[in-house]
């Protein structure tokens, strides 16, 4: 998945590079910068001094040492002062000359923290968009798999509006389905084995008669086998068309690599994740029934008897197609994400 959002201790990600939210300094410090110069060993600090300071939002690259990557990336973040002082543009530098310096780097893998968003002050949850943002940005040109690495769910206070109405969605739909139906069809069934029918609920049903002749021939089997229907890979090469997109802005905007897209592509039987394929549906903004028919060509249903899918299902009802956005939501309910 191009870009994805993982709970972990930075200095315990096995990339390429990690980002150090340093200071002007890079002599270290607190926070993640503290951690990482821990795990590293003095060494970082020698290689740094060599590099005589780094100007905010600009960055530099030093090697890993002993921590579990080749590369780590240092980038002095703004300090938040009201948000009218160039924050955010220092802020979304920080992760383009970081990213860019990857790049340059060959990296395929890169994980970030949360610039500023600690000792500097920035807003959690506005730290969050402008990675978000800037990283997409960089990743429509750009094949390389990003993370942003937090400690803890806190910055995910985005849209609490949206997460509430989600929450009560879920509410509704989930707790209804899981406490109420089987709440209900077990009373039926106590209620039915006291009056001795349990059977009428529990029994297979009955064999048709014996006597009914078998109405499958091979000539019936050929003719049904000639008629399969459209697959997952031809369905989503048909919206992609309909939808007047490219391949790359389809699997762009549904966060799947091109490695992926391409094997689904070419590979005519190939059956995606669940997570992929409503990646997709979400990409090509399809409708509730256009979603459950492509999930259904991948073998697969939207289900109330799961979080996610219920997730899913309220954007897509809402009408909001922006898959980074079902990510976080998703990543705060503790849920797989979409894409891969
Ligand atoms: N892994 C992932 N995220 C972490 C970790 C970790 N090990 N430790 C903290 N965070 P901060 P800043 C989160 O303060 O705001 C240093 O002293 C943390 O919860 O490390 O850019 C430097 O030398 C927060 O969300 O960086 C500078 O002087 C985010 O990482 C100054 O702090 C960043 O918190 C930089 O401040």
């Amino acid at each position: 998945m191009p870009l994805e959002i993982v709970r972990n201790d930075i200095t315990k990600m096995s990339v390429d590079a990690i980002v150090n939210a340093a200071n002007t300094t890079l002599l270290g410090g607190g926070g993640v910068d503290g951690a990482i110069h821990r795990a590293a060993g003095p060494q970082l600090l020698e290689e740094c001094r060599k590099l005589h300071g780094c100007r905010t939002g600009e960055a530099k690259i030093t090697c890993g040492y002993h921590l579990p990557c080749r590369y780590v990336i240092h980038t002095a973040g703004p300090i938040w002062q009201d948000g009218h002082h160039g924050e955010r543009e220092l802020l979304t530098s920080c992760y383009r000359n970081s990213l860019e310096l990857a790049d340059k780097y060959h990296c395929e893998s890169v994980a970030f923290p949360l610039i500023s968003s600690g000792v500097y002050g920035y807003p959690k949850a506005q730290a969050l968009k402008v990675a978000m943002d800037t990283i997409t940005q960089f990743l429509l040109d750009h094949d390389m798999t990003v993370y942003i690495v937090v400690f803890s769910k806190d910055a995910f206070e985005v849209s609490s509006k949206l997460f509430k109405d989600i929450e009560a969605y879920i509410d509704d739909v989930y707790v209804d389905e899981h406490l109420s139906a089987p709440r209900e069809s077990m009373r039926m069934r106590l209620q039915s084995r006291y009056l001795g029918k349990a059977k009428a609920y529990d029994a297979a049903p009955e064999p048709e008669a014996r006597s009914t002749p078998i109405l499958a021939p091979q000539a019936l089997l050929d003719d049904m086998l000639n008629q399969v229907d459209e697959s997952f890979a031809q369905m989503l090469i048909r919206m992609i068309d309909e939808k007047h997109m490219t391949d790359a802005q389809c699997y762009k905007r549904a966060n799947v690599d091109r490695r992926l897209f391409n094997k689904i592509k070419n590979i005519p039987d190939y059956k995606p994740s669940k997570q992929t394929a409503l990646a997709f549906a979400i990409a090509l903004e399809l409708s509730l029934n256009e979603t459950k028919d492509m999930l259904m060509k991948a073998g697969f249903a939207l289900s109330h008897s799961s979080k996610a899918d219920i997730v899913v299902e309220y954007c897509i009802m809402t009408g909001n197609y922006d898959i980074m956005e079902i990510n976080q939501i998703l990543f705060k309910l503790d849920l797989q994400p979409l894409g891969y």
